[in-house]
């Protein structure tokens, strides 16, 4: 059975020139492209792709870095998509994620960790909505 997750490279690697190699990772997985686009979010979407992290901490400078410059929004599709994409992204802080993911290799810090994935198939319908909705 075939999943659908979010995968959305942010604006720190897209302005470091990384868009490429961070695509040849998930394309290496066997999971196909599905949705492809380049585009700066609204505020609104950063919102509502962040609502659980309302009023912690660090969500301002999260809306605030999210929205500060293009990223690369994609739906990859495949077997175990989310789980896949999860793994190979690493740690949520790339201190914490190994070497050969994605952040283990192109991150340096929690705030610009490089990449964004859904963490749930539920997850991941509610973001396509968000970011492909008509
Ligand atoms: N500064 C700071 N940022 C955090 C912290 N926890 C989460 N974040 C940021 O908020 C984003 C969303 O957090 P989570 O959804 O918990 O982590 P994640 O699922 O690995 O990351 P995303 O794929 O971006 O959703 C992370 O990617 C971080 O950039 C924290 O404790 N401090
Ligand atoms: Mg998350």
């Amino acid at each position: 059975m075939d999943q659908r997750t979010y995968i959305m490279i942010k604006p720190d690697a897209v302005k470091r020139g990384l868009i490429a190699p961070i695509i040849q990772r998930f394309e290496n997985t066997g999971l196909v492209i599905e949705r492809l686009e380049l585009a700066v979010l609204t505020r609104e979407q950063a919102a509502a792709n962040y609502v659980e992290h309302e009023g912690k901490p660090f969500y301002e400078g999260l809306i605030e870095y999210i929205t500060s410059g293009p990223v690369v929004k994609m739906v990859l599709a495949g077997p175990e998509a989310v789980m896949v994409c999860r793994k190979l992204m690493g740690a949520t802080n790339p201190r914490d994620a190994a070497p050969g993911t994605v952040r283990g290799d192109f991150g340096l810090t929690v705030d610009a960790n490089v990449v964004h994935g859904s963490d749930s198939s539920e997850s991941a319908r509610r973001e396509i909505d968000i970011f492909f909705g008509e």
